[in-house]
């Protein structure tokens, strides 16, 4: 049977959730930078929205560079901030999940998924759960994201990336050798700048000449199995399966405080939104924890941890919320020094036994 393939991948992603928290940054050129410390200006740009790009800003440049580029220019340039990026992509994520067969995670924003049974082989109808997705990715979280379908993970990967930003770019089985056959064989994932200067040397620099080389050319160039996977690659016919990553064995979230505190309830109370979210994630495995543990980084940064577990595995709110503002209290009583940030942590999963029955009914 035909596979059906996607890859999903968010565009100009730090920069895009930035401009969600933040939409008067829309008009402007934005910069999501690490900053190393060393002088004001060093460090790189992480990455950049659209208008920036336009004027030459993009992944990877010196901060100083990117300033030169947008000098008189009314640009955004903001510290990276990781944690909001990995709970919107956590968010986005389990929502992708809920819509397709199997997704795996391959990044920060990106992932690969399998729509083989649900759609029957139909393109069409995986087409349609795509135009879903990217409806709801749009909706609950404001983002905009490209998304590829085809017969395989190379395939996927490729099509994501060919029209980009809020692409969705179906490649059918039957339009698969015509699509690839005129993209540079750079494009082909696993041929990097060295295989490319071996292939060039060949006289091979599109995928469609790669795919005519016969075996025994490629096989003396890059030896028998990446000759096997080129080969097979440059007709988009690699067959690696989509496959879940490990489950996590541990699920946290930490906030940082509006303002440094002793009082646990104040902190507690900031921390509510995130332990409800930590909640919702162990609810959508079907998991449940035997260990809580309250952190709080205190403001020297000092770290604290207070754990609880339990006899049997749960995974109620109320509990949750319960042993946390508890912990809470007896860290603050230990510490010495005001909170500055606080989080929640839950571990040692016991796996729920109706998680299977629960998405077939759901699925
Ligand atoms: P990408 O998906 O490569 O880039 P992007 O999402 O910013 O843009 P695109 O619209 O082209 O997909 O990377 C995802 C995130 O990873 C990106 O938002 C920031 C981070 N990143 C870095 O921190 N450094 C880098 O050099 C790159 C390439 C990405
Ligand atoms: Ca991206």
């Amino acid at each position: 049977m035909v596979r059906v393939v996607g890859h999903l991948d968010l565009d100009y992603f730090y920069a895009q959730v930035e401009e969600v928290l933040d939409p008067s940054l829309k008009v402007k050129p934005v910069l999501v930078c690490v900053f190393s410390g060393r002088t004001e200006d060093s460090g790189v740009v992480a990455t950049a929205n659209y208008l920036a790009r336009n004027l030459g800003v993009k992944s990877g440049i010196p901060i100083a560079t990117a300033k030169r580029k947008l000098q008189g220019i009314d640009a955004a340039i903001i510290r990276m901030r990781h944690e909001k990026y990995e709970a919107v992509s956590e968010r986005v994520m389990s929502l992708v999940e809920e819509n397709v067969d199997v997704l795996e995670q391959t990044g920060i924003d990106e992932a690969f998924f399998d729509l083989t049974g649900s759609s029957g082989g139909d393109f069409g109808g995986a087409r349609a759960t795509a135009i879903r997705i990217k409806e709801s990715v749009l909706k609950s979280e404001g983002l905009t994201c490209s998304v590829g379908l085809g017969q395989s993970k190379a395939v996927a990967k490729i099509a994501s990336d060919y029209q980009k930003p809020n692409g969705l770019t179906v490649v059918a089985p039957e339009s698969t050798i015509s699509f690839l056959g005129p993209l540079p064989v750079t494009r082909l994932y696993g041929v990097g700048p060295k295989a490319a200067e071996a292939m060039e040397l060949m006289g091979v620099k599109t995928v469609g000449e790669l795919s005519k080389r016969s075996a025994q050319d490629l096989e003396a160039r890059f030896g028998r199995k990446l000759a096997a996977y080129f080969a097979a690659a440059a007709i988009g016919a690699d067959t690696e399966p989509v496959a879940p990553r490990g489950e996590p064995t541990q699920l946290s979230r930490i906030v940082t405080l509006k303002q440094n505190t002793t009082n646990p309830e104040v902190a507690f109370e900031q921390l509510s939104g995130a332990i409800e979210d930590v909640h919702r994630r162990l609810v959508s495995r079907g998991a449940s924890f035997r260990v809580i543990s309250a952190m709080a980084i205190l403001s020297d940064l000092t770290v604290k941890t207070k754990s609880k577990t339990f006899e049997t595995p749960v995974s109620d709110l109320a509990t949750m919320r319960d042993a946390t503002k508890r912990l809470l209290t007896e860290l603050s009583g230990t510490a010495g020094k005001e909170f500055r940030r606080v989080g929640v942590r839950v571990s040692d999963f016991g796996s729920s036994e109706n998680q299977s029955s629960l998405s077939q009914y759901l699925g």
